[in-house]
């Protein structure tokens, strides 16, 4: 299942840069209002991407006539988070219009690339799972499915960090203050979303097939803004749309001139909150009202608007599966399963086997986590308060989920209530895994070790019950931005090396593997991956004054803070090398940048600590002469989409070292290897994968595995008599506790240390001695550049399989039922 490579005729035509000059300066002029003479940079930024954004309109709206007329099936992504970052150079470079733009810009006297960082990160979304999405919205594109991307429109997404004195701080990012000239606002797309109030049961004729109401004691307005997603060649343009909060107007207009001007105010403001803000904690659930209200909020707002058009071409609901596939990414919005059964059943009178029947084939559900506080539940109070219907709904639900389950005969009491979907033990909560599990017919894992952990520990029971809904697929990400666009020099070198079938069809780049062996192709090879360190090296400059050198071996640790990640396994074992390289400064040390960035979730206090070390660990390690500057430590402020894009192409080598069996897949280790990165890492996520497509010689991987980590626990670990047999790490824990690197608070890390000696849940610990020791083999492959460039060479060869066209193939086939 490929697509067929672009024939060069299909190719649209470069614009006349002429042309596009002309037009750039009338979209300056009749749609912002300005001359040329007074236009800021933002200005032009503006009008440029307008007259981008006129011609995608023509192929949007072209897309969207071919579905229709097709009667085509569409795919619904429902996700909480889209973490797209920057959209220009993606769509500028999707459509073929790059050169012609800069080229126009350039005679208007404006650089393209200049006016190009202007544009704010849309950084809706935490992590890995926000930024997969807007991977899956691109690849749909790319490779013709037709799909809607559904979410949030927050005034504020991912909050900006600054590091003061080495601590992080959270500030709002307002990324709207310049406007969206990508959007489109539509008014007339706004949906009703209600909350709490009362549920009326009226008996139908003869007293029979009693009919619900619900009556919202509460009603908001979801307005709609549709961004289009260009796929590769501007094949096709898909939407996503993100809903913002708004009062449902009339009445407030009302109470405010009856003079409840407070209330009528209070009311906007409740509205407003909605779409305020993400909620910036990646990996433990909230539990607080105002996210289940987000969740539910633009659930109901995306399946009004999946209905009504489904309504108005097909006229009946009964073959909304054969036209609408809706994919759950995680359970953040899996309240649509009992909206989905409420619509049916209350306002289209289907009946509870019908509707149940018809819910089950729409839905689909992605898990991205296994980790036990991430997985959301609700305590039911609050949900009946906000939702009665919907509790009712989850209850009659459940009372067919446990019947069957009985039936099967398979199950003793304490598995039938690991099925429910209702937790008993102490405060009665909705397990919201449980609901979108039994209320899709696929549910899928992200990568192959993930999925069978999928199967043997949170959902082992509803597996047995549902033993085929499970099914795995492995993340991908998308070869544009994270191959053609953020790495332009390797993107020429290797069209120069192979040609250009590899854009069109990325497991051709295995066409590169011959050249691991061509020693001039090594040495352009090296030359690209050194102009991109030097481009790393001058922003390090520039934003934080620290002077690094080039030639050292760029080791980069960019995701998310959180212990299972370990941070602090590669901090601790960079205060042994610190160790080492002072005691031994005989011995030949290969020079190392050690790069960490990243956000820690605001109450996560551990995460936060980890910053902090880690900064002061760099303050001291990079002033101390005894170093000679041997080893660097670099904590990069404000991690996102456009830093990651620099950073990834400069890194040799990647860290994707979380405890086995935690990381669901990552998507980051996968940017690096295709950038020629080699990668240290655990048997983890999707490292498994990434090893057995670029092969064992070329990926440097250490440490327990999942099995070995359970068998740990289960049989009693025991971490400090393993640090006190270990002696570096001894000593280096020793340094960290007793104020080495914090001699204004000699405390600081006791409790982070003492956290290792007494339970260390993470297992740094018994890893370390692995870890360390496969760092000083990497040393060792480093001092012989051209093994290590021809490992490098391989890993981009070798992972074409890991674009999100193959994942999105996958569930096209598997779970939606679409072309593709
Ligand atoms: C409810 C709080 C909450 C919010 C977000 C819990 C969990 C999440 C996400 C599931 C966290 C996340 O981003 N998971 C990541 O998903 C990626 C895409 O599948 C994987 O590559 C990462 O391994 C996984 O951590």
């Amino acid at each position: 299942m490929k697509s067929a490579p672009a024939p060069a005729s299909s190719m649209p035509q470069q614009p006349d840069p002429k042309e596009l000059a002309a037009e750039i300066v009338k979209a300056l002029r009749y749609r912002g209002g300005k001359d040329a003479n007074v236009a800021t940079p933002h200005d032009w930024l503006t009008a440029s991407i307008k007259v981008v954004r006129d011609r995608i309109v023509d192929a949007w709206i072209a897309s969207t006539k071919q579905i229709y007329d097709a009667q085509a099936k569409r795919v619904y992504y429902l996700s909480l988070e889209f973490l797209i970052g920057r959209l220009t150079r993606d769509a500028f470079s999707n459509l073929d219009v790059m050169a012609a733009m800069r080229e126009a810009l350039a005679s208007l006297g404006v650089d393209l690339d200049e006016i190009a960082t202007l544009e704010p990160d849309a950084a809706l979304g935490n992590g890995g799972l926000g930024r997969l999405a807007a991977c899956f919205m691109e690849s749909m594109a790319t490779v013709g499915v037709a799909a809607h991307g559904y979410g949030i429109r927050y005034a504020n997404g991912m909050f900006r960090q600054e590091i003061s004195d080495g601590w992080q701080v959270e500030l709002p990012e307002t990324w709207l203050d310049h406007g969206n000239p990508w959007e489109f606002e539509r008014r007339e797309r706004s949906m009703e979303v209600g909350f709490g109030g009362t549920v009326e049961a009226i008996a139908g004729p003869g007293g029979q097939d009693e009919r619900h109401v619900w009556r919202p004691q509460e009603r908001v307005l979801a307005v709609a803004y549709d961004t289009p997603v260009v796929g590769w060649h501007g094949r096709r343009v898909n939407t996503l749309r993100l809903w913002a909060g708004m009062p449902v107007d009339p009445i407030l207009l009302d109470r405010f001139n009856a003079g409840d001007h407070l209330g009528a105010l209070a009311e906007s403001n409740k509205a407003d909150a909605l779409s305020r803000v993400l909620y910036p904690a990646d990996s433990s659930a909230a539990g607080q009202e105002l996210r289940l209200r987000q969740e539910y909020f633009f659930s109901a707002a995306s399946l009004q608007d999946i209905i009504q058009r489904h309504l108005s071409q097909y006229g009946d609901l009964h073959s909304l599966p054969d036209k609408a596939a809706i994919h759950l990414n995680d359970t953040h919005p899996a309240v649509a399963v009992a909206e989905l059964m409420r619509l049916l059943m209350d306002v289209h009178g289907i009946d509870f086997n019908a509707a149940w029947d018809i819910t089950r084939k729409t839905f689909a559900y992605t898990n991205h986590t296994l980790l036990p506080e991430a997985l959301e539940s609700w305590p039911v109070p609050l949900f009946e308060r906000l939702l009665p219907r919907h509790m009712q709904i989850i209850y009659a639900i459940n009372a067919q989920v446990l019947t069957e389950a009985h039936a099967s005969g398979q199950f003793d009491g304490g598995q039938i209530s690991r099925i429910s979907l209702i937790e008993e033990n102490g405060e009665r909560r909705v397990r919201m895994g449980n609901l979108a599990f039994v209320g899709s017919h696929s549910v899928n894992g992200v990568s192959a070790l993930h999925t069978q952990l999928m199967k043997e520990t949170v959902f082992a029971d509803l597996h047995r019950l549902y033993p085929v809904r499970i099914s795995n697929k492995t993340n991908g990400i998308t070869p544009r931005r994270w191959l053609f666009q953020c790495n332009p020099g390797l993107t020429a070198l290797v069209r120069e090396a192979i040609g250009d079938r590899f854009l069109d069809d990325i497991d051709t780049l295995k066409d590169l593997d011959a050249f691991a062996e061509d020693a001039a192709f090594r040495e352009k090879f090296a030359a690209v991956k050194r102009a991109n360190k030097e481009r790393l090296a001058a922003l390090t400059a520039q934003r934080l004054g620290i002077r690094l050198d080039p030639s050292a071996l760029f080791d980069i640790q960019i995701k998310r803070i959180h212990e299972y990640k370990r941070q602090l396994l590669n901090i601790v074992e960079a205060v042994a090398l610190y160790d080492q390289i002072r005691s031994h400064p005989e011995r030949d040390w290969t020079p190392r940048v050690k790069f960490f960035g990243g956000k820690a979730a605001p109450g996560y206090h551990n995460a936060k600590l980890i910053i902090k070390l880690a900064n002061d660990v760099a303050r001291v390690v990079n002033r101390d002469p005894a170093v000679r500057g041997l080893l660097k430590l670099v904590f990069v402020p404000n991690y996102n989409v456009s830093l990651a894009e620099i950073m990834i192409p400069a890194a040799d080598l990647s860290e994707q070292i979380s405890t086995a069996g935690m990381e669901a897949s990552g998507t980051g280790n996968m940017k690096f290897a295709l950038n020629g990165a080699l990668t240290i890492g655990t048997l983890d996520g999707a490292n498994v994968e990434i090893r057995q497509h670029v092969g064992e010689d070329n990926i440097f991987i250490f440490g327990l595995t999942a099995e070995e980590v359970a068998e740990r626990r289960n049989n009693g670990y025991a971490p400090r008599a393993l640090i006190e047999g270990t002696p570096e790490l001894a000593q280096a824990l020793a340094a960290i506790s007793s104020g080495v690197f914090s001699p204004d608070d000699p405390n600081r890390y006791r409790d982070l240390v003492s956290g290792l000696y007494d339970h260390d849940w993470f297992m740094v610990a018994a890893d370390f001695d692995a870890y360390a020791s496969m760092q000083r083999r990497i040393d060792a492959v480093w001092r012989d550049p051209a093994a290590w460039h021809a490992k490098s060479i391989r890993n981009v060869a070798r992972m074409g399989w890991f674009s999100s066209d193959r994942t999105i193939r996958e569930y096209a086939n598997d779970i939606w039922n679409v072309t593709a």
